[in-house]
């Protein structure tokens, strides 16, 4: 009882101690011109605002978290040289709370994944055991100790045997919590014992770090929920903590960091001063990776190197290839949507980085860093609701990108992924251009059915369903034309004729646009397998010859085939017809 009253009176002075934000409002102003870049960072300065996001240039929204003391002095500045402002967050307080409020302290640690809710470190490392002790694929280890004596620990999942790595980490900054939650989903699936997992770990080993920043993350539960770097004390300011991803020895000290302790953005005394970047850096050498994840909120970006400059690395069209095919493997899960690109473009400079250093001195051909959700609504406080669809939309996204990378050089795949077991599609598309009947459907079942939401697909529906009723009030007034002489009609009939012209020409843009857009998904998206490159003729022969030819020569089926598997070897059975119009004297099931 006693001790029951103390660990209260404990929790109480912890949570008094902690440093709240009520009335503080994230607001997001987007500069036009230098000057306004100048006074935003002026504002920034004299106001101590903190930056929720960084990028601080012409054209680019910035966010920034407001205290109630400077709002009306900041909007009032902002308003006069004419710089929009949009409130974001009302009360920054109130959604922590409502974040805190979700998170229950438990009997005993959970042992098992629950991705409703965020976890304390305790119990991240709990759920790590307890994966640990229950899947035969996992062994857990120890990366590093931070300055506060947290271990920094990694998840390896392995089927056996000694496989090329995939690297994913999370959390390095320590409010971003989307990030160490989407690393617990990723172990998840991946110990799942699904036909996809297990696909994977033929192939693949993973090493998962769900929490590179410890001491910061347990001072986000603490303290600040708004912390963002490590907790070593430096400097006569009584400042604290490094920004980890500012330490690694790419161009160390360089654009987009700081030199003094008290910045969000301090690269530290030297490189790899940090236990978190040495942590990163010593796994990632002893087990030398074929690609890095790193894994950050918000802003929904897929970044590749570099951020310390505006040069490209001498692979960059490849990395953007990939990082399209997983963006858009991404987005077909929950419509989320990414950009894509270089880090100093897509984002800002930022220069010490791991996914820079991972690519430099690492030699990892494929680093990437990304930002999950959202893009501000909530930012760092994203309600936990939204941790399942953000780890299942980067899960496929990064499956996608490793098989990707993967390449066109998997003839010899064990087994055809044509009949890969994990989604279930089935889907017809028919396209007849006599004008009464223009059809244009596609049916999924499952979760492959976000590719009927495509915009694209939706627009071609309504342009049909429009057609056919222009077509339908053609015949009925010709119909009564037939019976009575009368201009007012002879005019209608003339009227609807033009629109029914109009919508036609429309929708032949839009059929372009479709055939236009399969293409496009086609080169973008070949996964391993039944798929194939259409640009390397040699290839597809085989290709089709080993994987799809039963397929293929009993039905029209080669485009659609093609377009479905966008969704990267998770289609369990697909039955897919794609009737173009046939040219003249064509025997039906010869395309393809
Ligand atoms: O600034 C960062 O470290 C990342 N953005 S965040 O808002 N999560 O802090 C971007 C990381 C980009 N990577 C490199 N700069 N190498
Ligand atoms: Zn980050």
């Amino acid at each position: 009882m006693r001790a029951a009253v103390l660990l209260l009176l404990g929790l109480a002075a912890l949570a008094s101690a902690a440093t709240t934000f009520h009335g503080y409002r994230v607001v997001s102003v987007t500069p036009s011109t230098s000057a306004q870049v100048k006074l935003v960072k002026f504002l920034i300065k004299r106001h101590g605002l903190e930056e929720w996001t960084h990028t601080l240039k012409p054209r680019v929204s910035m966010d920034l978290m407001v205290p109630p003391s400077s709002f009306r002095a900041v909007l009032k500045t902002l308003y006069k040289h004419h710089m929009p402002v949009t409130i974001k967050i009302n009360n920054v307080q109130a959604l922590i709370d409502e974040q805190m409020k979700q998170h229950r302290v438990l009997d005993a640690l959970p042992r098992s994944f629950d991705h409703t809710r965020y976890h304390r470190l305790n119990e991240i490392y709990s759920i790590l055991d307890g994966v640990e002790t229950d899947s035969e694929l996992v062994t857990t280890y120890v990366a590093g100790t931070t300055y506060e004596g947290r271990d920094i620990r990694v998840a390896k999942v392995s089927s056996g045997g000694s496989k090329e790595v995939i690297w994913i980490d999370c959390g390095i900054h320590a409010r971003e919590w989307v990030s160490p939650a989407t690393c617990l989903y990723i172990l998840d699936q991946l110990t799942s014992g699904s036909s996809e997992a297990t696909r994977l770990l033929d192939s693949y080993d993973f090493h998962i770090m769900p929490s590179a920043n410890p001491d910061g993350y347990e001072y986000t539960w603490t303290d600040n929920r708004i912390w963002r770097k490590n907790r070593v004390p430096y400097g006569s300011l009584g400042c604290h903590g490094t920004d980890p991803n500012r330490n690694f020895d790419s161009d160390f000290g360089g654009p987009g960091t700081s030199n003094s302790p008290c910045s969000d953005i301090y690269h530290g005394p030297s490189a790899f001063s940090e236990k978190e970047s040495q942590a990163i850096r010593d796994s990632v050498i002893s087990h030398n990776p074929k690609m890095f994840f790193t894994l950050h909120s918000y802003s929904q970006l897929w970044m590749t190197p570099y951020g310390y400059t505006h040069n490209l690395p001498a692979n960059y069209n490849e990395q953007y290839r990939v990082a399209g095919v997983g963006v858009d493997a991404l987005t077909a899960v929950h419509g989320t949507r990414f950009v894509y690109g270089n880090i100093a473009d897509v984002i800002y400079m930022a220069a010490g980085g791991s996914s820079d250093w991972a690519y430099d001195s690492a030699g990892i051909q494929y680093a990437f860093a990304l930002e999950l959700r959202d893009t501000g609504n909530y930012g760092f406080l994203l309600p936990p609701d939204q941790i399942l669809p953000t780890g299942e939309e980067t899960f496929a996204g990064i499956v996608a990108a490793i098989d990707a990378a993967n390449g066109y050089t998997a003839a010899d795949a064990p087994h055809s992924p044509c009949t890969g077991r994990h989604w279930k599609a089935t889907g017809s598309v028919e396209n007849d251009r006599t004008v009464e009947q223009t059809h244009f459907t596609l049916r999924f079942t499952s979760r492959a059915k976000a590719i009927k939401n495509k915009p694209i697909v939706n627009e071609v529906l309504s342009d049909a369903a429009l057609l056919k009723r222009y077509a339908r009030e053609i015949k009925a007034l010709q119909h009564t034309l037939a019976l009575e002489r009368n201009t007012d009609k002879n005019q209608k009939v003339e009227q609807v004729r033009e629109m029914f012209e109009e919508q036609t020409r429309r929708n032949e843009e839009l059929q372009a646009k479709v055939t236009e857009l399969q293409t496009k998904l086609v080169v973008s998206s070949l996964p391993r397998g039944c798929l194939w490159n259409p640009l390397d003729k040699e290839a597809a022969a085989a290709r089709r010859e080993t994987w799809c030819a039963p397929a293929i020569r009993s039905s029209r089926m080669s485009l659609g085939h093609l377009l479905l598997p966008t969704l990267p070897s998770c289609v369990e059975e697909h039955k897919f017809v794609h009737s173009l119009p046939r040219a003249a004297g064509a025997e039906p099931g010869t395309a393809g």
